[in-house]
């Protein structure tokens, strides 16, 4: 009749709870993700004082991107796009809430074991942090108070767990708490993360010296202006992709969760390694310099076959050649490794930055300061390599090496060391999904060898000949090259397929290859329906 266990029964207590009173583990789980929470905020509005990379959740996510194998890597981009971070962050939040919830269940049944994980949580977090490029000893101490203050709350939530069924303010047990002030309790944390999270945020707000120092920047007046486009560099065709990609709509790839935040005033970017000389250059010195335009297409080795990691925009900066002529490099040297500041590394080759090329140092983009996530104040452009060997944003240093010598961050992850581009050409229009009628159909896109520059593109429908497309004007061996055909269609289903011959008269190749090692290969082909 009365219930059995550890309680003993008495007679005079009216008993409503069936079996012996137990916290409740709806709530329990509760403890638990707001003692993660609490670990998070305080971690990051003490992060505010030791730099992003202090933050063990940015250092965690971080670290998961470098350990990111090239093949998760490209789906990861096939699936979400240049939202690649949004979801990486949504995955961490939902580990972080079971994670959360599981702790708290342990801390019901094994407070001390749950202490444990949660120290535990912390040392992974600790040890990401301190892995990270240029973290110092310091560095640990958002982690370690944020985990001090996790522990801290758990056991204070958990001492006041309600039994589950209760809701009397009489229970006598040896978590002795009822709801209501299990409930305040969980109230007074849940607004301590919320202050903490968001003084952090602020804090790190009024630390934005970057954005500041970018909006007060004027540049200078390019020394050899970029020659200007040609009238008819647009293909015929509407719809196709305009010639120059407006900023806000160009591709963003790299590593970096968050912008970096550098400050142009204290930027200086140091020339090392095999070198007669070491030079160093600050910004103020580079603004002075006697800076170059150039148009430049920038593609990313990650892009699929019609993809659209690729973009085109007017850069000003100064030839990394004539910084590498005053530090003089030693014979024997055949690579560049450019560093940023957050520890990315690119692998160029030597000679590609010495000759006569439009390699750049550039500072702006379409007429403006880099944006921030373009690599402001100061990031690399090189025609005709892929991004991840050349195209390194918030570069601070540029060590003359060799190949043998050192390693770029992308080589060790699946991709080749060396990364031209390859040929490629893109149908923009029509769409797969586009309402089309028998009769004149205007076909259009963009085709690319940077550096070589586009001579011919061609048109297949169907299993028909190959035929010749009409190209728009050449602005630069360096830039794509648009195209038009005008396809007097016949209703039905049909495959229009497109390839680029390059200057070298190398037809663009059939071979489909995925981006991973060294960048997509074969011919785009778009399906339609025509009525
Ligand atoms: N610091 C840094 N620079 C970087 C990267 C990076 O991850 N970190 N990614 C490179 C890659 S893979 C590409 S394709 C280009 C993309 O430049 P964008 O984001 O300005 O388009 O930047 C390159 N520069
Ligand atoms: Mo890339």
């Amino acid at each position: 009749m009365t219930p059995v266990g550890d309680s003993p029964p008495t007679a005079s207590a009216p008993s409503v709870h069936p079996s012996p009173a137990r916290p409740d583990d709806r709530w329990a789980a509760v403890s638990g993700v707001l003692a993660c929470a609490v670990t998070l905020a305080v971690a990051s509005l003490v992060a505010v004082l030791f730099g992003p990379s202090s933050n063990p959740a940015v250092a965690v996510g971080g670290a998961f991107v470098d350990a990111t194998p090239a093949w998760l890597k490209d789906a990861a981009i096939a699936a979400f796009g240049t939202n690649d971070k949004v979801a990486l962050f949504a995955g961490m939040a939902i580990a972080f809430l079971l994670l959360g919830a599981l702790i708290g269940l342990v801390a019901a049944r094994h407070l001390r074991v749950a202490l444990g994980l949660v120290a535990a949580v912390g040392a992974v977090g600790l040890a990401a942090v301190l892995t990270r490029e240029g973290a110092g000893t310091g560095d640990a101490l958002p982690t370690l108070v944020g985990a001090v203050a996790g522990m801290l709350t758990l056991r204070a939530l958990v001492a006041r767990l309600p039994l589950r069924g209760s809701t009397a303010t009489t229970e006598p047990a040896q978590y002795g708490s009822d709801r209501r002030t299990f409930l305040r309790y969980a109230a007074l944390t849940t607004s301590l993360a919320a202050v903490a999270a968001v003084g952090g945020q602020l804090l790190g707000a009024s630390r934005r010296i970057a954005e500041t120092a970018r909006s007060a920047l004027r540049l200078p007046a390019a020394a050899r202006p970029a020659p200007a486009l040609p009238a008819g560099v647009q293909s015929a065709a509407p719809g196709v992709t305009p010639f120059v990609t407006p900023t806000n709509e160009f591709y963003r790839i790299d590593t970096a969760l968050l912008i970096p935040q550098v400050n142009p005033d204290t930027w200086s970017l140091r020339v090392y390694g095999m070198v007669e000389e070491e030079v160093e250059i600050t910004f103020d010195e580079l603004l002075a310099a006697d800076l170059v335009e150039a148009w430049v297409t920038l593609a990313c080795v990650s892009n699929t076959v019609g993809g659209e990691l690729v973009g085109n925009a007017k850069w000003l900066g100064l030839p990394i050649r004539e910084l590498l002529a005053r530090a003089k490099p030693l014979p024997g040297a055949d690579m560049v490794l450019s560093r940023s500041v957050d520890g990315f590394t690119a692998s160029t080759p030597l000679e590609v930055l010495t000759d006569d090329r439009d390699a750049l140092l550039a500072v702006a983009m379409n007429d403006e300061p880099l944006p921030l996530k373009h690599g402001f104040p100061v990031r690399m452009v090189v025609p005709g390599l892929y991004g991840y060997v050349s195209a390194t944003k918030w570069v601070t240093e540029l060590k003359v090496t060799t190949f043998a010598d050192d390693v770029a961050y992308w080589t060790p992850r699946g991709w080749t060391e060396r990364g031209p581009i390859k040929t490629a050409s893109r149908i923009d229009v029509p769409r797969p999904d586009a309402d089309l009628t028998a009769g004149t159909i205007a076909v259009g896109g963009v085709a690319w060898a940077q550096h070589t520059g586009v001579i011919a593109v061609e048109v297949q429908v169907d299993d028909g000949d190959w035929v010749a497309a009409t190209l728009a004007d050449e602005a630069s061996t360096d830039t794509w090259r648009q195209w038009s055909y005008r396809w007097e269609a016949s209703s039905g289903r049909h495959t229009l397929r497109v390839r680029a011959t390059d200057a070298t008269e190398e037809v663009q190749t059939s071979t489909q290859a995925p981006p991973a090692p060294d960048g997509a290969s074969g011919w785009h082909e778009v399906t339609v329906e025509v009525a």
